[in-house]
């Protein structure tokens, strides 16, 4: 058994708390299983759900942030797909958007792949790369403790926030949301408009 096996924090929970009562919050989620967890969570118009696009679902919330100031981001990735777009943290602390939160679930693996073991099953420790880019606040989180306090934080507290959330590596059942890019975006916008 790897470690990530045995940690305590599972991944749909988690999800599902980062979203209840999500509001008008703008989401963003990375490719693969953080966008089975958000479907999972409920299917929702002001949800984003990535089905390629590897690495850039940081840097789409960066532009939905700086695009939308007066409104709150929330971009929900995992830990393979962060490490494809690790520029980006050094971007959005540059930018400095109050707006943006970023919680990775890092179950340190790629889990759509076949479940291969990422850097973060080793030495690399992406809250402590977010702060070396300039993120003012980072954090790793383990327990349900550490998560009770992050899930406000996370709503409300300026940004830029970045929180490595260490879920349990499990294969769940895909919860699918639509397939079509073209309708999701189309979808997305006209829900921003018009909230
Ligand atoms: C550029 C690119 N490389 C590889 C893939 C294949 N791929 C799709 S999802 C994924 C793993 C994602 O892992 P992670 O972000 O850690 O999410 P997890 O499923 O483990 O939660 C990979 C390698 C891809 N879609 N695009």
């Amino acid at each position: 058994m790897t470690r990530s096996e045995a940690y305590p924090l599972r991944r749909r929970d988690v999800v599902r708390r980062l979203l209840a009562e999500a509001g008008d919050l703008l989401v963003v989620t990375g490719l693969g299983a953080p966008s089975w967890d958000a479907t999972a969570a409920g299917d929702r118009d002001l949800t984003f759900p990535l089905w390629g696009a590897m690495g850039a679902a940081a840097m789409m919330g960066l532009g939905l942030a700086l695009a939308q100031p007066e409104r709150r981001v929330l971009v929900i990735t995992g830990d393979g797909e962060m490490l494809m777009g690790l520029g980006a943290l050094a971007s959005i602390a540059v930018q400095g958007p109050r707006n943006l939160a970023i919680a990775v679930l890092d179950n340190e693996r790629y889990g759509e792949t076949g479940m291969q073991t990422t850097h973060t099953a080793g030495p690399c420790d992406l809250a402590a790369m977010a702060i070396g880019a300039g993120f003012p606040a980072a954090a790793d989180i383990f327990d349900e403790d550490a998560l009770a306090e992050a899930l406000p934080r996370i709503r409300s507290e300026p940004g830029p926030l970045f929180f490595n959330i260490k879920v349990r590596a499990e294969e769940l059942p895909l919860v699918l949301p639509p397939k079509d890019g073209a309708f999701l975006k189309t979808r997305f916008r006209a829900a921003l408009l018009d909230n």
